[in-house]
């Protein structure tokens, strides 16, 4: 595909979608264009999809329906979001995806490995992230975060939000696992240090990872009259 394609994954209150905002805008400086977009969520159908599920009212389907459901989502967010967002040469920022799958539903909400996989499998048909922040914090100071924004906006815990304490620790250890497993693609930043410290940590992983991203695409079509001459 002619985009990039990078999630942005870690426990609640992790700074996710403080730090896509501003590698977007670090992006389009250097005239990169790039999409932001979230799971579950993404598209008009996959939003409604998300209204449900965060709302609760797929909680007592069990986690198994739950990632059906998150599935479901995906399939149209990837068809009408993603994948022509990518293939116009776009990148796309992701606030969170299969990964999210894999540490809910599947490590902190027991589903068998192998059903996750087959799932991902028939659910990604092959789309997979270039480059996959995990935003590694304590599950407590998370949540702290979250919490303290909620309270800021008047608005009550969602449907993972109030799950115990125990549920928080065993995700930020699925997400620690899915980046050992996968090295090649999961860069681990601290996210428990201030906002530029953060920021400064994905850019210096970009530039290492994805070199062709941090250029400056003004300067590419500044010299190409020239190289054409
Ligand atoms: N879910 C699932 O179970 N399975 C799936 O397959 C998928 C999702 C795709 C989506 O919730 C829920 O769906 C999620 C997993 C589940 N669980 N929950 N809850 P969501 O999209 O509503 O929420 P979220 O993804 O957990 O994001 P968040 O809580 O909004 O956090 P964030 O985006 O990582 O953080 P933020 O909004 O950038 O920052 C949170 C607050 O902290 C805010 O006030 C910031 O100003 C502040 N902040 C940010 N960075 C810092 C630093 N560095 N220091 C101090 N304060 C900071």
């Amino acid at each position: 595909m002619a985009g990039c394609f990078i999630t942005f994954e870690g426990g609640e209150g992790a700074g996710k979608s403080t730090q896509i905002e501003r590698l977007k805008r670090r992006l389009g400086e250097l005239a990169q264009p790039a999409l932001v977009t979230r799971e579950p969520g993404g598209s008009p159908h996959a939003e409604e999809i998300r209204a449900f599920i965060l709302g609760g009212r797929a909680k007592h389907l069990g986690p198994f329906a739950e990632a059906l459901l998150f599935a479901a989502a995906r399939i149209d967010h990837l068809d009408k979001t993603i994948v022509p967002a990518l293939k116009r040469g776009t990148h796309v920022l992701c606030d969170r995806f299969a990964d999210s799958t894999r540490a809910y539903q599947g490590s902190a909400g027991n589903i068998d490995k192998e059903l996750i996989d087959q799932l991902e499998r028939v659910t990604l048909r092959g789309t997979r992230p270039d480059l996959t922040f995990i935003l590694d914090l304590p599950a407590e100071v998370g949540l702290a975060r979250a919490g303290e924004r909620r309270a800021g906006r008047g608005e009550g815990a969602d449907r993972f939000e109030g799950e115990e304490a125990s549920f928080h620790h065993s995700l930020r250890q699925a997400f620690l696992s899915i980046a050992r497993s996968e090295p090649k693609r999961c860069v681990v930043i601290n996210a428990d240090q201030e906002p530029d410290e953060v920021e400064a940590a994905i850019w210096a992983a970009l530039r290492a990872r994805l070199p062709q991203i941090t250029r400056s695409r003004l300067s590419e079509d500044a010299v190409r009259p020239l190289d054409v001459a």
